[in-house]
């Protein structure tokens, strides 16, 4: 039997795994001790993904369709027919000189950087991903106003309070398994959890507290929470007056309008409860931090929801602190940059890749908002030729996914030449003209790593552990072959043979080697400072050098080697040059003048984190009316581990979640199909759709929220996952925040009828 550590996908959480294999086989999968987040577990799903590998329904050989577009009729064809095709198509694109038609379209991408590489050797902005339903809201307000990153990496191990809003870390979210671990012990040891959500999810149930909440309405608790801090004097005002763009007086002026009293009747939570938050945060800081989520930052007033969550960090004083919230960057690249030759990032922007209507997330985080992209492509408001999907199932995990995005993808004039590389027959597949097998993660070469909750960076290696079936082919082996084939200058690019040794070039630069990688699967760098108080670490600098510069804020910028610019790396603090935080001014940002100068605040306060009630909460709810939410299963990943027949096994429907008092009076039982309607706007009447679905009554469910987890509805995607269950997104209209640019999934209203 053999043992050889790689990487979990299953979910996006990648936890180290070993895999034993034998004959060819793999035996078992677990966990890898020197992981550094999942020390040696691995979820459900983790364990499970022996099944995808052996899935009978898994695809083997290129496709090229022959019936009409979406009729199911194909023939097999050889990678060489593949790759010429596609070829041709893609060279004509860039010989017109219109490279911009070209659109990658990609969902759980963990190449980290390789896409990029095609794409911008082809000369098109347009690499889109799905972060703009995912973490978009969150991202922008954690680089916005703190800048280093886009990810927060609370240190749950050394914190005392936990507050929790929306989201579900013992089910779901990206650190999942490490994050568990953490808390369960800082809970042992006596740390308190308070869970804003608006089920009991399992992360409710495991705190000391589930407070339900009206969706939407986390920010402006998070904001009287603020306003008690302020009110009672409970802040940090050491940390406010030197390390954020603020002074305590002008935030105590700020937040003085959220009051308990308001965001009760917001929210639902009592002004007692928010108070008695406060003093808790605020006593057991700097080992006080909040984590966040879906729940909090999926809507269309998300980003100043999560800002107002990070702020409170700030408030207290926890940011960087042992216990409090703290930062540092998962992406693998920094620890080990790629290898060359990198072609220029394209200079031409799209309105796929910068909408207009999404200024500021144009400016923080291009080529991000994803709820545009279908209804653009469908008004003709961006046009594109060729169409390649990668890892991606927009039909099913859209808004509007089964309704405007597979009439879309159906549209020979909308999406002229359309290439699908997947694993799987997924809805996005069914409507593709060419088909390309991809490898599966247990059968692939990768560097990877997250935001590590030990504070250190690390690097993983994913490696093949069993050969894959047929003749699928690793994306890379793909990308590699078809820009030879497009042309010389593309070629250039891609000196690299294939996957294994574009990976084992990236790897070399590793401190241990890449032997040693090999045989451990993870590279902790255990010479690195946790990383607490980053924004306090010296930068070792001259002062006295001409080309170093500080100027009256104590802002420290430095000449670059290559070219005359100007970088900022530092502020002088008590006499010596330290980093600061990585926005413009090196401060924390209580503040964005950016949004009044993009037109995103309209009123002198709302350049400060504010409350936007959403439609939802504005309308006055019928007994009928509820607000749809969705959520993660612990043992399902999106929609994509349906067909993994073990976690379909322990869950394989998603019924929706009714609390019983609110069905009882429109005569629905538990089991019973009712009919979920999409309620009409005001503003922009949109088409009718409904849904039937099962009703599961629970009173883990706030009064006027329903709920429908996202891991079924499939009408592809092989035996075991077809048919079963329900796809809530066609009622979900693509709409998102116009600050952050993130989707809008939890602001629904439904109306429910009985099925009969
Ligand atoms: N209603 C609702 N909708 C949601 C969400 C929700 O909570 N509720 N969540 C949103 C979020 S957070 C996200 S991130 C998106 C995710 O949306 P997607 O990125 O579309 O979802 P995934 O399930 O990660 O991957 C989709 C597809 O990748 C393909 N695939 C699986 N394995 C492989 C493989 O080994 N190789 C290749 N090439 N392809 C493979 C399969 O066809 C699979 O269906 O969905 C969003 N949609
Ligand atoms: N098992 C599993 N793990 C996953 C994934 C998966 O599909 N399955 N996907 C991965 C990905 S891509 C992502 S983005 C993360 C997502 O991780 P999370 O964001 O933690 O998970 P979600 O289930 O999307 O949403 C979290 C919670 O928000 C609640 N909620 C809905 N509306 C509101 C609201 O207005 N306020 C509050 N306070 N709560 C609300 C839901 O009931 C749900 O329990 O998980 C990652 N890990
Ligand atoms: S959380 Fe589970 S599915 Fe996700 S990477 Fe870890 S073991 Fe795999
Ligand atoms: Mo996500």
């Amino acid at each position: 039997m053999k043992r050889i550590p790689t990487m979990c996908l299953n979910c996006s959480t990648v936890c180290g795994m070993i895999a034993h294999v034998k004959g060819g086989r793999i035996i078992k999968l677990e966990g890898n001790p020197l992981d550094p987040n999942a020390r040696g577990k691995l979820c459900a799903k983790g364990q499970a993904a022996i099944n995808m590998v052996e899935d009978p329904d898994r695809l083997h050989y290129p496709m090229r369709r022959i019936g009409a577009r979406g009729s199911g009729k194909w023939e097999r064809i050889t990678w060489e027919e593949a790759i010429s095709d596609i070829a041709v198509r893609l060279r004509k694109l860039r010989q017109e000189k219109r490279p911009e038609a070209l659109m990658l379209q990609y969902g759980r991408d963990r190449t980290n950087g390789f896409l990029d590489r095609f794409t911008d050797a082809f000369g098109t902005p347009n690499k889109l991903g799905h972060r703009g339903l995912c973490s978009l809201n969150k991202r922008m307000a954690i680089k916005a106003a703190l800048g280093d990153t886009d990810w927060d990496t609370a240190d749950f191990l050394q914190s005392r309070f936990i507050l929790n809003f929306g989201s579900n870390f013992y089910e779901a979210h990206q650190g999942h398994v490490g994050m568990v671990a953490r808390v369960a012990e800082a809970r042992r040891n006596g740390a308190r959890m308070v869970t804003f959500d608006v089920r009991l999810s399992h992360t409710a149930a495991q705190s000391d507290e589930w407070q339900p909440i009206f969706p939407g309405t986390d920010g402006m608790v998070a904001l009287a929470i603020g306003h008690v801090i302020l009110e009672e004097n409970l802040q940090n005002t050491a940390f406010i007056e030197n390390w954020t763009n603020v002074t305590v007086a002008e935030l105590k002026e700020h937040y003085k309008r959220y009051t308990p009293a308001f965001a009760e009747r917001e929210s639902g939570v009592s002004a007692e409860v928010i108070r008695r938050i406060a003093r808790d945060f605020a006593e057991a800081a700097p080992h006080a931090t909040t984590v966040s989520n879906r729940g909090a930052h999926a809507h269309f007033n998300g980003f100043h929801n999560e800002w107002a969550i990070l702020c409170l960090n700030a408030l207290v004083g926890s940011i960087g602190e042992p216990g409090g919230l703290c930062y540092l960057s998962g992406d693998v690249n920094q620890s080990v940059p790629q290898p060359g030759p990198l072609p220029p990032k394209p200079k031409i922007r799209t309105e796929l890749s910068h909408p207009a209507a999404y200024p500021f997330a144009n400016e923080l985080y291009p080529r991000a908002v994803s709820s545009t992209i279908y209804p653009d492509l469908s008004s003709g408001r961006a046009q594109i030729d060729t169409l390649i999907s990668y890892y991606v199932n927009a039909p099913m995990s859209w808004p509007e996914g089964p309704t405007l995005v597979r009439e879309v993808l159906l549209s020979e004039d909308k999406v002229p030449f359309h290439v699908a590389i997947d694993a799987f027959f997924s809805e996005t597949v069914e409507v593709a003209d060419y088909v390309l097998p991809d490898v599966t993660f247990l059968e692939k070469w990768d560097l990877d790593a997250r935001n590590s909750y030990d504070l250190r960076p690390y690097v993983g290696l994913r490696q093949p552990v069993v050969a894959p079936p047929g003749e699928c082919r690793d994306i890379r082996d793909i990308l590699i072959r078809l820009a030879h084939a497009i042309d010389g200058e593309m070629a250039k690019w891609f000196p690299y043979a294939d996957a294994e040794s574009f990976v084992r070039a990236w790897a070399s630069t590793i401190p241990v080697g890449f032997h040693t990688l090999l045989q451990s699967g993870i590279w902790v760098d255990q010479a690195a400072q946790q990383a607490y108080r980053p924004y306090l670490q010296p930068v070792r600098v001259d002062l006295s050098h001409p080309d170093v510069h500080v100027d009256a804020e104590g802002i420290v910028t430095q000449k670059s080697l290559h070219t005359d610019a100007y970088k900022k790396i530092g502020v002088l603090w008590n006499g010596v040059v330290v980093r600061g935080f990585e926005t413009p001014d090196r401060r924390f940002h209580f503040k964005l003048d950016q949004l009044r100068k993009l037109s995103l605040a309209h009123e002198d306060h709302e350049i400060y984190p504010s409350y936007f009630s959403t439609w939802a909460r504005r309308a006055a709810l019928t007994e009928r009316e509820f607000v749809l939410t969705t959520f993660k299963w612990n043992v399902h990943t999106q929609s994509r581990t349906a067909n993994q027949q073990w976690l379909t096994e322990i869950v394989g429907d998603n019924p929706c979640w009714i609390h019983p008092l609110s069905a009882v009076r429109l005569g629905i039982r538990d089991g019973d199909l009712m009919i979920l309607r999409r309620q009409m706007k005001e503003s922009a009447p949109l088409p009718l759709v409904e849904i039937c679905v099962k009703a599961f009554l629970t009173e883990a469910i706030h009064p006027q929220v329903v709920a429908i987890s996202a891991s079924f509805g499939h009408w592809q995607y092989g035996r075991t996952a077809a048919f079963r269950g329900y796809n809530p997104n066609a009622l979900i209209e693509s709409a998102a925040d116009p600050i952050g640019g993130g989707q809008a999934w939890n602001d629904t209203i439904v109306q429910i009828f009985t099925a009969d």
